[in-house]
């Protein structure tokens, strides 16, 4: 733990939305009375027809519903971009910079207005209308942004598959919401290699029973794809056909907005669904407070529209805002490891998001490649995803901030919606490592394996006690799950499946997942997709997956693979295995260990004792905790021994 603290740097106190005290009068009122402070905030974004409820919420057990300015129509679309028109039309609203550094592009607020209601009747045109699940599996190109928001234009709920995923996990996805119309490219681009996108939904929708009506196609490389007619086309071609005006179609506050696919410790992963209005507002709110997003500011989140991070701070919460949004297609080392720092002195950019994976990477490039950079346009720093370690967070501070900027550490899931646990850049003191304090309206408690709630310092597991315009409301199609993940853990609290210490100051440090979901670079795996994906293979009969600490991802993915009877252990095997899992979910899935082992650890009702993997696995063999209970205690000592001789 890191005793350093960082004072709020005079400039910022002064220029900033808020200061100290500013937050703490604003977060007390939040806090007092919800339904006055929201029924104000909710006035930021435009509405068809106002609102007259606020909060209508209740985490009550078997009865858990969300409801928020329930009775007010608006649109997010409209929100995004036409009511900047008047005021910002000539405004950049996104700026693109593609993988190859020579390639960029600007698109004002006019640009994406006429952009977005283009795609908008690309849709209407096949039939898409208010309430249709549309998939959306594309890579880092404006043509993303502009289908996430022709989709809320119409009412069309998208659910964007992450461009890394395998055919089967787009499938699955497909098929759990029902899309029948998926929107694609031919190819993608990142550090200079193509990605089958095309070819990729082919053989997804192979694996979907009855298929799919529609697979709308943007030309990214020109590479070959197979186009199915009646089924497939591009759409620069449908787009010349239809005209650049499409109304915004009035959508209740709680009409979904849309599905997000996320990893948890049991089952497939959940169907994550976010509502129009408050989604909207707090996504907004968010960004403006958090990033103290002014007028003119450039702002860069480096995460991928796939992640619930591109959502709300690439595309909704800024564009809300009016912002200018830097929209990144490439990685942070192609062609070199200066490439974000070139971007930043290349775009002039204020504000820069990113991932401590990624921050990680770049530490161990050493500080030539940032040094020769600029850089002098940067203000703020953000992170998200994982916690950051004080190293990455000091380096980060030092060497890409020149120690001028202050670093906002924010806390958030893809459930929350938006940021829970954040500093404010004008209010907040800096400790490396904590994210610190709770955004307005947020009440984060510590509570015990009993959901007893600790006061004062304490270390526990993390619980929101009341609900925030953001959260999601359901899981789709499955209620029931919703509350079974959330809510039944601890009564009337939502459980974020996080660990935290609360240190004196009423700081927060996130410790990490308390469940059986890692987290490698900043991505949700659910230990039991990794597994089940292991055991579809022929020669394995049994696995078991556990995180360890890696130097750059944060976690790796660590798999305990017992073979069938009769089958050799081989270093083939080992790589056969690896592509395996790549294949059936995707690349950021890929084991980084495999170890063949005779036996896994069980009790004796037959429960995979996974805390005793996981000490193997972070090679704590004198601290493995209650071994009673194991059925062969000689399985642990054998999977030492193993572990030994591999270092
Ligand atoms: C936004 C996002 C959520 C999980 C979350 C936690 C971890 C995210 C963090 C952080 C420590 C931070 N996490 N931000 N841990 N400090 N600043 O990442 O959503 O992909 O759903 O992941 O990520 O464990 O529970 P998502």
């Amino acid at each position: 733990m890191s005793e350093k603290i960082y004072d709020v740097p005079t400039a910022w106190a002064q220029r900033a939305f808020l200061d100290d005290h500013g937050y703490r009068a604003k977060y007390e009122a939040s806090v007092h009375d919800p339904e006055a402070f929201w029924g104000e905030e909710g006035k930021r974004i435009d509405w068809f027809e106002p609102y007259t409820v606020v909060k209508n919420t209740s985490f009550a057990p078997g009865a858990v519903s969300i409801k928020w300015f329930e009775d007010g129509v608006t649109n997010v679309a409209w929100n995004c971009i036409d009511r900047h028109l008047e005021t910002r039309g000539d405004q950049v609203a996104i700026i693109w910079e593609g993988d190859d550094p020579s390639q960029s592009r600007k698109i004002t607020y006019q640009e994406l207005h006429d952009e977005v209601c283009r795609f908008a009747n690309v849709l209407r045109n096949r039939n898409v209308e208010k309430g249709d699940r549309v998939t959306i599996y594309l890579p880092m190109i404006p043509e993303a942004a502009f289908a996430m928001l022709a989709c809320a234009r119409l009412g069309a709920v998208h659910s964007i598959v992450f461009a890394g995923f395998s055919p089967d996990s787009l499938a699955s996805r497909i098929r759990d919401c029902d899309s029948k119309v998926i929107i694609t490219a031919d190819e993608g681009l990142r550090g200079g290699r193509k990605v089958p996108l095309k070819a990729n939904v082919d053989a997804a929708i192979a694996k979907v029973e009855g298929g799919v009506d529609h697979v709308i196609v943007v030309k990214r490389t020109g590479g070959a794809v197979e186009m199915e007619p009646g089924r497939d086309v591009w759409y620069h071609a449908a787009a010349d056909l239809v005209t650049s005006e499409c109304p915004a179609t009035p959508m209740n506050a709680e009409d979904p907005l849309f599905i997000l696919y996320t990893s948890g410790s049991t089952g497939t992963p959940k169907g994550v669904l976010h509502t129009t209005g408050g989604y909207l507002v707090y996504a907004a709110m968010t960004h403006q407070y958090v990033f103290d997003y002014h007028d003119g500011d450039i702002y860069w989140c480096t995460a991928d529209v796939g992640w619930v991070t591109g959502h709300s701070y690439i595309v909704y919460g800024p564009l809300a805002n009016g912002a200018t949004t830097l929209m990144f297609e490439g990685v942070p080392n192609y062609p070199t490891n200066s490439r974000f720092w070139e971007v930043i002195d290349k775009h002039q950019v204020n504000i820069f998001y990113t991932a401590p994976t990624a921050i990680r990477a770049l530490m161990q490039a050493g500080d030539e490649p940032v040094r020769k950079t600029s850089r002098a346009s940067l203000r703020l720093l953000g992170s998200v995803g994982e916690p950051i370690n004080p190293e990455a967070w000091e380096w980060y501070h030092r060497v890409v901030g020149d120690d001028r900027c202050p670093i906002v550490d924010t806390w958030w899931q893809t459930e929350t919606g938006g940021i829970l646990i954040t500093p404010l850049p004008g209010a907040t003191r800096l400790k490396p490592g904590s994210a610190t304090q709770p955004f307005f309206g947020i009440v984060p408690q510590v509570v015990d394996a009993e959901g007893k709630v600790l006061e004062g310092a304490s270390e526990g597991n993390l619980v929101i006690a009341d609900s925030w315009p953001g959260q999601m409301r359901t899981v789709y199609g499955d209620h029931e799950r919703f509350m079974q993940t959330y809510f039944s853990a601890y009564p009337n609290k939502y459980f974020t499946g996080d660990g935290c210490r609360r240190d004196d100051d009423g700081y927060y440090w996130i410790t990490g997942r308390v469940d059986d979901v890692i987290n490698v670079s900043g991505h949700r795996m659910g230990t039991a997709e990794v597994e089940s994906a292991l055991v579809a293979h022929p020669k394995v009969s049994e696995a078991a997956v556990v995180g360890y600490p890696h130097d750059i991802k944060g976690q790796g993915i660590y798999a305990y693979v017992t073979l069938m009877s009769g089958v050799e252990p081989s270093e083939e095997l080992r790589k056969e295995l690896v592509a395996w899992v790549r294949r059936e979910i995707g690349p950021i899935a890929s084991p980084d260990l495999v170890q063949f082992a005779p036996g896994l650890p069980k009790t004796r009702s037959g429960k995979i004792m996974r805390r005793i993997l996981r000490k193997i696995a972070e090679d704590e063999f004198g601290n493995l905790g209650d071994t009673s209970t194991l059925a062969d205690p000689g399985v642990v000592n054998d999977l030492i021994s193993q572990r030994q001789n591999k270092k």
